[in-house]
């Protein structure tokens, strides 16, 4: 709807419009207000929750102000737009990084003082927004902030889930999963109740030709829901640009509930209707690289991508071009498969609603899109049923058949001795049911598809995508490594080394160009540099610590090497090699005498990560970290030499207490598992130092950084199929006999009930050890040894942090940002 105030009267609008504050004054002002007017409180009634409230609505103003001129500008100059579609944002607390990007935190801080409170907790009264899982979620949200910090138009489209990931708790050694309702005070998002769009699911098609002979489709009947808009901006650190994420929220298309049902007496029908409407974005599926094919997500993925195309094709037809400039216009990124339906969507639009012919309108789609793959595990490849696809949208299921019959025609004409190159490449699985492979449907609809590190961009073209490199050429298939937000995960995570390293640089342009960390190696040898970088270590343990006490009420010394290894639980990630380790750890500390414990090295092993809830074989991973920290921080052989933690609820608020306090991280993945990693990137930009695998980005983080500054251990990924082959067919396969002992005092009950753990034993020992534990057991106890010898000489690892931290620049998602504004989206 277009509704301008008159020429006549903008001069009264004008003199009256918003203006942010700029003082102290002015902020504690609008606390106030805030606070007494919009949260009904008073001086009488203001706890630290409302505090934050006053605190986070008095930005929310400024954000609305800069992003309302934002959008006006993008509207009139009408540039190429980058859409972001992602399932997941996974965008932790919002009041901090607005502070941060809009540079008022300190003036902030000071009038919060003079009001009585304390800024630290007054940030942490903020829920995270975690509506996303891990790795992917996070890159989007690191994404947005570079976007918008680079000024480039763009916007997120995602879905706004009631509940968010669950809650992780930790009851008798167990993860126990609870609904994380996080919309309860949300000021960060704007109702947009003018902003719908009404999606359609089910029906038919009907057929016929027009007066010229034309095929036309009409998709009949069905049911509708309605797509309502929420709005989120996204500031730009250090410019005005302030983008938006815009999340749909389904409900049932005639309102609240349906009156003539209602009238005519079924009270129960109508409402049932309506909670079916709401159910689509009721709730994210807590799968991390693991599909289930459940009806509600093919419905979840339609819906979003239903509603966002809509609102990506009306904002074009706002320009009045022909369609032919489409794609100038709009860059559409497809995060991982999950917006795949796009593609068929947006070829029903240009077919069934504009009337294009099928090759304009399939020219338009193939360079409109862009696919970024996220894995090669096999079972996180997403496909749907076709029968399933049948029934919820009959339209797209004819269009991506076609799309396969034009595909098959092409192979066929250009390979035409190949006859079972077609089967493999085909959209449509042979099996019963048949089933829509959707990467290949992203991968044939798209002019560019890339992976997120080099080692797994390379994989991706010499397994699950290898014909498409033969069919398509090489040139369609690209690298870009990803990247973090130097914003969130030094800034806003680890403040006092952000100001260590500006006071260095004469400000803080680094953290627009992080390649200018290199500076800071010509301080690698200055005394006072490096006793305030090793304090500012010290004190983010100490600042770990103390949360470990309060959260979990384990006593850690801040002055033994802190280990940590946080992320999802996965079999492939093998948190399961890390634990084994540490009991091996335990094992040899009991078999010393007091005398030789004295010599060793004192460390602390965190873990932190969710399990999805129905991934058995990674919650008795948890379950068994958790028991071992039972008995090893009890035992008082062992005091402070060994302390195992497990970090309840990891997520995005907790990771910025976690990242600056490590000396190790762990990133063991099995070689050619992880497609990237990124909380390999926090940790080292942080002053960490790493035990890895040849796997992810972890090979070019030792390129950059120098082979000398990272522990890598294992078999490389180019022998996991033979020592796979070999596991299973050779009889020769042995366990490693360490990690044999390992497993003898697990079956003899030292950890609790042996039985619990008696699947994850016997996933090594008598099912093939798919993920190569026991190949890389001995070499990674090996290089934990090396790493405590290292750790003995303190000078020589402070050296290895400083210059690991000034050699990060590279890992920016900035960068990432312009490689796929450049190479992909061609966007300015
Ligand atoms: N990733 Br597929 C997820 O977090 N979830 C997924 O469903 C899939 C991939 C991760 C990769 O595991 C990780 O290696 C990568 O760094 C991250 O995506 C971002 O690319």
């Amino acid at each position: 709807v277009e509704a301008s105030i008159p020429e006549g009267q903008r001069a009264a609008w004008k003199k009256f419009s918003a203006t942010e504050f700029k003082t102290k004054d002015e902020f504690e002002s609008e606390v106030v207000k805030h606070i007494e007017t919009t949260l009904a409180r008073s001086l009488f009634n203001c706890d630290e929750a409302a505090a934050y409230g006053g605190v986070a609505l008095a930005f929310r103003d400024r954000l609305v102000i800069e992003w309302n001129r934002t959008q006006q500008r993008q509207s009139s100059a009408d540039p190429k737009r980058v859409y972001y579609l992602s399932l997941e944002f996974l965008m932790g607390r919002a009041l901090d990084n607005a502070m941060l990007n809009v540079g008022m935190k300190d003036v902030a801080k000071e009038g919060l003082g003079e009001l009585g409170f304390r800024m630290e907790d007054v940030i942490s009264q903020e829920r995270d927004a975690a509506l996303g899982n891990g790795g992917l979620g996070r890159l989007a949200a690191c994404f947005l902030d570079s976007l918008a910090t680079l000024n480039y138009p763009a916007w997120g489209y995602a879905l706004r889930y009631k509940y968010g990931i669950f809650k992780q708790e930790i009851v008798d050694g167990y993860q126990v999963e609870v609904p994380d309702y996080w919309l309860d005070f949300n000021p960060w998002e704007f109702p947009r109740h003018d902003v719908t769009v009404d999606v359609q699911f089910y029906g038919h098609v009907r057929k016929y030709m027009d007066e010229s002979g034309k095929q036309i489709s009409v998709w009949e009947d069905g049911e509708l829901v309605t797509a309502v808009a929420y709005d989120a901006p996204i500031p730009g650190f250090g410019t005005r640009t302030t983008n938006n994420l815009r999340l749909w929220s389904s409900k049932a298309s005639h309102g609240e509930f349906d009156f003539t049902k209602f009238n005519s007496g079924e009270y129960e029908a109508s409402v049932a209707e309506q909670q079916r409407a709401e159910t689509i974005s009721a709730v994210l599926y807590p799968n991390d690289s693991l599909e289930r094919g459940k009806e509600l997500r093919l419905k979840q993925q339609y819906f979003w991508c239903a509603a966002s195309l809509f609102d990506i094709v009306r904002r074009f037809k706002k320009s009045r071009k022909a369609w032919k400039e489409f794609p100038n216009q709009v860059a559409i990124q497809l995060n991982d498969t999950h917006p795949t339906l796009a593609i068929p969507e947006l070829m029903r639009i240009l077919l069934d609603q504009e009337g294009l012919e099928w090759d304009e309108a399939w020219s338009i789609v193939q360079k409109t899109f862009g696919y970024t793959n996220h894995t090669v595990l096999p079972e996180a490849l997403e496909k749907w049923s076709v029968p399933l696809v049948q029934h919820l949208l009959p339209r797209h299921l004819q269009i991506i058949y076609d799309i396969n019959l034009n595909f098959m025609h092409y192979v066929e004409r250009n390979f035409p001795k190949d006859r079972e190159m077609l089967g493999r490449v085909s959209i449509i699985e042979e099996s019963t049911p048949k089933m829509v492979r959707m990467a290949y449907l992203a991968v044939i609809g798209s002019h560019k598809v890339n992976g997120v590190a080099e080692l797994h961009s390379d994989l991706i073209k010499t397994t699950i995508f290898k014909d498409f490199v033969k069919i398509y050429g090489p040139d369609k298939f690209t690298n870009v490594t990803n990247g973090i937000t130097p914003r969130r995960w030094l800034h806003q995570a680890n403040p006092r080394l952000s100001e260590l390293i500006a006071s260095k640089l004469g400000g803080y342009d680094f953290l627009r160009d992080l390649t200018l960390l290199h500076k800071i190696e010509a301080y690698v040898d200055d005394k006072e540099f490096r006793k305030e970088f090793q304090e500012i270590k010290y004190a983010n343990k100490v600042r770990l610590a103390k949360y470990t006490k309060e959260a979990h009420g384990i006593s850690v010394n801040p002055s033994s090497l802190f280990d940590i290894q946080v992320k999802r639980i996965h079999e492939y990630k093998r948190q399961q090699l890390n634990i084994f380790g540490v009991i091996y750890r335990y094992l040899e500390l009991k078999d010393m005498s007091p005398e030789e414990r004295k010599k060793v090295q004192p460390r602390v092993s965190f873990f932190g990560g969710k399990a999805a809830p129905g991934y058995w074989m990674a919650k008795t991973i948890i379950h068994l970290i958790n028991q071992v920290g039972a008995v090893v921080n009890n035992d008082k052989d062992i005091g402070d030499l060994l302390k195992v933690v497990f970090l309840e609820d990891y997520n995005v608020s907790k990771a910025e207490i976690i990242c600056p306090a490590s000396d190790i991280s762990e990133h063991i993945s099995t070689a050619g598992t992880e497609a990237s990693g990124t909380s390999n990137m926090k940790f080292v930009l942080n002053g960490g130092l790493v035990i890895g695998t040849c796997d992810g980005a972890n090979i070019e983080i030792t390129r950059e950084i120098g082979e000398d500054n990272i522990f890598l251990f294992g078999n490389l990924s180019e022998d996991v199929e033979d020592l796979r082959h070999a596991h299973t067919y050779s009889g020769d396969f042995a366990i490693d006999p360490k990690l044999e002992r390992v497993f003898a005092v697990i079956r003899a009950g030292r950890f609790g009930d042996a039985a619990q753990f008696s699947a994850l034993v016997n996933s090594i020992v008598e099912h093939g050890d798919y993920y190569l534990v026991s190949d890389d057991f001995a070499s990674y106890i090996d290089t934990q040894k090396l790493i405590d010898a290292a750790y003995k000489d303190q000078e020589a690892w402070l050296t290895k942090t400083i210059t690991s931290v000034s050699r990060m620049g590279f890992f920016s998602s900035d960068r990432c940002i312009d490689e796929y504004a450049e190479m992909i989206w061609n966007v300015e």
